[in-house]
């Protein structure tokens, strides 16, 4: 009788987090501030802890290659760390802070953001475009024209390849307790909950906002990786450059030449302490949070953002068009779900 019981709440979870995936209020376009509608506060902690695994601890740095894309992962171990900025910090804006203690469990982290190439594998037909007669469409640029929806299908889809290559079905019969329960009725998006509960290995999920921003900082903790200084972005990052002020006269750019005056090849520019390339600059990068300005009703243990807040979803780390005050690791900003642009795209993490 339990079992049943157990399956029909199962089956009613899917159901409302589908429904809260698939229907997001804010469709299209850039949101202004204000139109975000009151966050309830939920207490509840959705993401329990990684299942015990067969396989032993993953090294820090480790590297993972996806067979299905070629796509190379690294292992970013778990830890606690400052999230947002200081008030000093320059080119700051209020929804960085209060800075609060967040820690995040151990992952795998894309060491680029996805290409073309790894895109198309999924959508053969996918074309970048060009920007102004500058090609975005190479096999080795970073894929973007791809929404917050698609790239959640890609790792949908990429899961699922994975799972079937490991002769893995993923399924197992769980139950659900209160607190998610209530999550659900807050309206999150429980499909990193739902995954956990499964047996399946090798599931692949767009970053929360605090893993990103835990992977991005790896361990430092000025506005960028390298240290403050944007004068010296162009060693490690394709940002708005004097290569792109040469095209674009009135850009407000980096003083440096980072040599590129739109996307450049994924992994072109020194890594960070985390060996991750390219987490700020030439892509913004969707992260699976809902965006909000309230840092404080977060839980400080592996946070996943408000419920629905129809604001949009966060974007992270500035890209090849970007002033120095976008290209920061604290710096947050959002998109609708279905929003495309030449300097969105994405990279992916592996939870287990
Ligand atoms: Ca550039
Ligand atoms: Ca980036
Ligand atoms: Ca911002």
């Amino acid at each position: 009788m339990r079992h049943k019981h157990t399956h029909w709440l199962l089956l009613f979870a899917l159901c409302l987090g589908a429904l809260v995936a698939e229907h997001p209020r804010a469709l299209a376009g850039e949101p202004s501030a204000g139109q975000n509608p009151p966050l309830e506060k939920s207490t509840a902690h959705i993401r329990p802890k990684t299942k015990p695994s067969n396989e032993p601890e993953p090294k820090k740095g480790q590297i993972w290659t996806d067979p299905v894309t070629k796509m190379e992962f690294v292992y970013i171990p778990g830890g606690c760390f400052t999230m947002g900025t200081p008030a000093d910090e320059e080119g700051r804006e209020p929804d960085e802070g209060p800075g609060h203690e967040v820690c995040v469990d151990g992952f795998w982290m894309g060491k680029t953001p996805v290409t073309n190439a790894q895109y198309r594998k999924y959508d053969r037909n996918h074309n970048s475009r060009t920007y102004f007669g500058h090609d975005l469409n190479g096999d080795n640029q970073p894929v973007v024209y791809v929404s917050w929806e698609q790239a959640r299908e890609f790792a949908r889809w990429l899961t699922r390849k994975n799972h079937a290559l490991l002769g893995d079905t993923g399924r197992s019969e769980i139950a659900i307790p209160p607190e998610v329960l209530q999550a659900i009725r807050d309206g999150k998006d429980l499909s990193r909950w739902l995954d956990r509960q499964k047996t399946g290995r090798h599931s692949f999920f767009l970053p929360t906002e605090a893993e990103w921003e835990y992977a991005c900082r790896a361990g430092t903790e000025s506005a960028r990786f390298w240290g403050n200084d944007s004068g010296r972005a162009c060693g490690y990052a394709n940002v708005a450059d004097q290569s792109a002020s040469k095209e674009w006269r009135d850009w407000r750019v980096h003083g440096c030449n980072d040599g590129w005056v739109v996307t450049s090849p994924a992994g072109s520019f020194k890594p960070n302490p985390f060996g991750l390339h390219d987490m700020l600059g030439n892509v913004w990068e969707w992260c699976l949070d809902w965006y909000s300005t309230k840092y404080e009703i977060e839980p400080k243990q592996n946070p996943t953002g408000p419920p629905l807040s129809g604001i949009g979803r966060q974007v992270r780390g500035g890209s090849w068009d970007n002033d120095p005050a976008g290209v920061r690791c604290g710096n947050r900003s959002h998109a609708t779900p279905r929003f495309i642009r030449y300097n969105i795209g994405f990279r992916l993490i592996r939870t287990r």
